[in-house]
This record gives C-alpha cells, structure tokens and sequence, in this order.
C-alpha cells in the first residue's frame, strides 16, 4: 500500500475532531472534514486509469492534487482519539475531472463532491486556505429558527451584522461576515457549489438548518473562527433568554475597532 504518513495533518485532524465532540457539535457521525495537500510526494505518482471515478464536477484546479477527507460514518469521538482509520487519501487526476483513492478510509464521505468543489475554488481563489470543516453547532443552527434571521431576504447580512456585534472581538476575526446557503439536500452537489460561491469571500458560511462550513489554513484554524461565530450566537442567546433585547454593538463603534486593527477594508456595511 502507499505510504500514508501526514503526521502534521493527522494531528489536526484528531485534535480537532477531539474538540468537535467535546463541544458537542458533531454529535454521532455528523460533520465532516478535509485538507489539500500540495502533493510532491512521489508515492503519489499518477493513478491507474482503471482506478478513476468519474466527479460530478469539474474540478480544474485541484488537478494532480490530494485530498485527506474523513470516511463516512466516521465519528469525531473516536477520530479525536485515533485519526488514522477514519482519514482517506485521495488524488485528483491530472485532467480535473477524475479522482481515485490512494490509502487509508476507502470510504468517504458523501460530501466527498461538495469538498472537492470547495477546494477547487479555494485553490483559485483563497489558496492559503487548506482547511475544510464542516459541523453542527447548536446556537448557530437554532438562529435559522428565528423569523428575524429567517426572512429569505439577505440573511447574511442579517446574521452577521447581530451576531458579530454581540462580543468586542468578532467582527475582528471576520470582517467580512458570513455566508448563508438555503436549506439544501445534505451532502448534495448543489450546497457544495452555493457554498464554494460564498467562500469567495468569506471564510464561514451557515447552512440554513442544518450546520456551518468553515475555511482556514489548518483544521484548528477553521474551528478558531466557528469558536467566534458560536461564542457570539451563544451570547445572544443568552441575553434573550434573560427576557432583554440583544442590540449589540452599535456600527459607528464596530467600525472604529476595525479602523483601529486595519480591517475596515474587509467590512462590507451595506
Ligand atoms: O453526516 O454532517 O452533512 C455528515 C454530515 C453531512
Ligand atoms: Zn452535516
């Protein structure tokens, strides 16, 4: 078998799954992560023909990379304890169009397309970021329960010019806010490619009912940023159930932080 050693990917992937379900986020085998590799690696020399399967989608700019991408029905308990039955590696043909599995978990997770379209636009677009985490955490899926946050009219916006103004920092760490994808089939094409759309510009995006999507250069950093985006949600929460109006922030003071951190350029008012 090919050599599947990525000790330092490895590492992320269990320290992070560890925390997932520490948290409570990806409870049973809910989420689901991966990482692009650059691939110089000579063991992973061109796939057999015979070994390719067709994708659903093109996916140009990943051509002759890999991808570490987490089994299905793989728990985030168990892959924070022992990474290595739970990770496969796959390549991606030199056309863009195929992928074969090299080692490791031979079965991936259905959401095997949505990552790869990801990661297409990452690489174009973001390439720093080599990270893709996606979980379940509870405030933020229980803000798509709201009217306010639950209009069908920019809920982006909505979502994060209220949350992020609920604690001094978070519109620090994501100038730029969220993006929000409509209820979608879970792990079909269609959510990967609307939120590969939204990731253009943003390193988060809530998957209306159902979850959050984050980027970052590593695992730890995407978790850093659902921290963030969880936090707050939990903060207004909070207040509201204390029977007060969580008003946060107001914009004048949000974007004086910003200019005081050289960030107001990331900050897309209105
Ligand atoms: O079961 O969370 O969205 C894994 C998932 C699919
Ligand atoms: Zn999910």
């Amino acid at each position: 078998m090919t050599k599947f050693f990525y000790q330092t990917e490895l590492d992320d992937f269990k320290a992070t799954a560890h925390w997932l379900a520490l948290r409570g986020w990806s409870e049973a085998a809910g989420g689901n992560m991966s990482i692009r590799l650059d691939c110089q690696d000579s063991s992973l020399a061109d796939l057999p023909e015979d070994d390719h399967i067709k994708l659903p989608v093109d996916v140009p700019y990943l051509a002759g990379k890999a991808v570490l991408l987490t089994g299905s029905g793989t728990r985030a308990r168990e892959i924070g304890v022992d990474p290595l039955p739970h990770i496969g590696l796959y390549k991606i043909s030199e056309d863009g169009r195929h992928y074969g599995w090299v080692a490791g978990n031979n079965n991936p997770s259905m959401e095997l397309p949505a990552h790869f379209a990801i990661h297409n636009t990452l690489e174009r677009h973001r390439p720093e970021d080599k990270a893709v985490l996606h979980t379940h955490p509870v405030s933020l899926i229980a803000l798509c329960h709201m009217p306010e946050f639950n209009n069908g009219f920019n809920n982006a916006k909505t979502i994060s010019d209220k949350i992020l103004s609920m604690q001094s920092e978070a519109r620090l760490i994501l100038p730029e806010g969220i993006g929000f994808v409509k209820h979608e089939l879970p792990g079909s094409l269609e959510l990967g490619l609307k939120s590969a759309l939204e990731l253009k510009r943003h390193h988060l995006v809530l998957w209306q009912y159902h979850g959050l999507l984050a980027t970052g250069e590593t695992l730890a950093g995407a978790f850093d940023k659902v921290e963030v985006l969880e936090k707050s949600a939990q903060i207004y929460w909070q207040v509201l159930v204390a029977g007060l109006d969580p008003k946060g922030i107001k914009k004048a003071e949000i974007k004086h932080t910003l200019k005081a951190f050289g960030r107001l350029e990331r900050y897309f008012p209105d």
